[in-house]
């Protein structure tokens, strides 16, 4: 590209992909100027890592050498319109990391935190919610007494279903993480939806008992549900006021959102796994969702997840960005920035990383009385140790695989 986008002289000298596992698998790239000003993103897509981290060193990266790395948008249709092949995560994922990255060496060079740069503070601080979970309903309650102990307002329920061996959203082992599996190959789940069903509204009224209403209450369905058994579902949870049930159903079919709707009040949430506008497009404008949960590192970046919660904003339908362990601190802190400066926010996930996270990345957000903020660090707030990173090799990994009693595979 040799159209000059701006007044600056600062080209892109490097683009250089680190993949390390500080806890579990992350893949970053970084960006440096001829200024010597770098910028990072994140690039990781759990449990296929690799493929985005070859995309980006094989065919992103020499592309970024060169050109200027405060036309941002340019460089975003670049990568999009300029590949022809267009879409999917492991290319959204890299597109992402290659925008947050220079998102980030955009706030250095002003000497600004990413937040002002996109129109400033709408709040004072981002609502969060932790993930609370149990193996019987004893133990959710605890697990939910204590995120509310540490000031959250909001707190996302989960527990194992009686006679379903394994579920998702249990922690286990040292109590921080469900995903992915332990092993080098997929663990097997078995699931029963008629034993769900039965269960959730059970423990969503013992949550209410204890608890009462003055906080907010979620839950992840995790795309396991027909429209129809998401419509029971949600009509079920009524009475205990959720703020919302996630990804109900699975969304490829976006259609699938309208039958859920025209039977239940209880908000829905979809979009941690959509990659770009198009995903959504039909369900905003459509309003067959209250909150739009898609993330930074998967779909598109600041750039693009900017375009979809206006979008959203329009329609009344409001976020909730996907902020899982596997997201790094990298889109993690960008996510925050974003929540601070769209007026349509709703709700931040926030699932605390996995220690030894801190020895690769020096994060600058805060969090208190439930709330978080970006920090004021110029960019996006976030110091990444590429010698640090050297002693966490990458481990393959993947996601468990769930199945039915016969057999069948079933959506995880
Ligand atoms: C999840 C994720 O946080 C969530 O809402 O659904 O834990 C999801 O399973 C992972 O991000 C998958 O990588
Ligand atoms: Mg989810």
């Amino acid at each position: 590209m040799s159209t000059s986008t701006s007044t600056t002289t600062s080209t892109i000298v490097e683009a250089k992909v680190i993949v390390s596992s500080p806890g579990r698998n992350y893949v970053t790239l970084k960006i440096t100027t001829s200024d010597g000003v770098t910028g990072i993103g994140d690039a990781t897509l759990n449990g296929r890592e690799l493929s985005v981290a070859s995309y980006l060193e094989d065919h992103v990266c020499p592309l970024l050498i060169g050109k200027d790395p405060a036309a941002i948008e340019r460089i975003w249709q670049y990568l999009y319109k300029g590949a022809y092949w267009r879409r999917g995560p492991v290319t959204m994922t890299a597109i992402a990391a290659v925008d947050v990255a220079l998102w980030d060496i955009k706030g250095k060079v002003a000497g600004l935190p990413v937040y002002q740069l996109l129109g400033g503070a709408a709040r004072e601080g981002v609502t969060v919610y932790g993930h609370a979970s149990g193996n019987d309903i004893p133990q959710l309650l605890d697990d939910v007494a204590k995120f509310r102990d540490r000031g959250f307002r909001a707190v996302r329920a989960q527990a194992a279903v009686p006679g379903v061996a394994k579920v998702y959203g249990m922690r286990k082992g040292d109590g921080n993480t469900y995903e992915p599996a332990d092993g080098e190959l997929p663990s097997e789940e078995c699931w029963d939806t008629g034993k769900y069903l039965d269960w959730v509204p059970r423990k969503m009224a013992a949550v209410r008992e204890r608890f009462g209403y003055d906080f907010h209450l979620l839950h992840d369905v995790h795309h396991r549900l027909t429209p129809i058994e998401a419509a029971h579902l949600g009509k079920s949870l009524e009475p205990f006021r959720m703020f919302w049930i996630e990804d109900p159903t699975p969304a490829e079919d976006q259609e699938a959102f309208r039958l859920i709707r025209q039977h239940t009040t209880t908000p829905l949430a979809v979009g941690e796994i959509f990659n770009s506008i198009w995903d959504c497009q039909h369900l905003i404008t459509e309003r067959l969702i209250d909150y739009i949960r898609t993330s930074v590192s998967h779909a598109g970046g600041i750039s693009h997840l900017r375009k979809i919660f206006s979008l959203a904003e329009l329609y009344g339908i409001r976020s909730g960005s996907h902020g899982a362990g596997d997201l790094s601190p990298v889109s993690f802190a960008a996510a925050l920035h974003v929540d601070l400066s769209v007026q349509n926010f709703g709700m931040q996930e926030y699932m605390e990383h996995l220690p030894p996270y801190q020895e690769v990345f020096t994060t600058s957000w805060t969090f208190e009385d439930g709330l978080m903020h970006p920090g004021d660090a110029p960019g996006i707030g976030v110091e990444f140790d590429e010698e640090a990173a050297a002693r966490f090799p990458y481990e393959r990994k993947y996601l468990p695989v769930n199945t039915l009693a016969d057999g069948s595979v079933h959506d995880w």
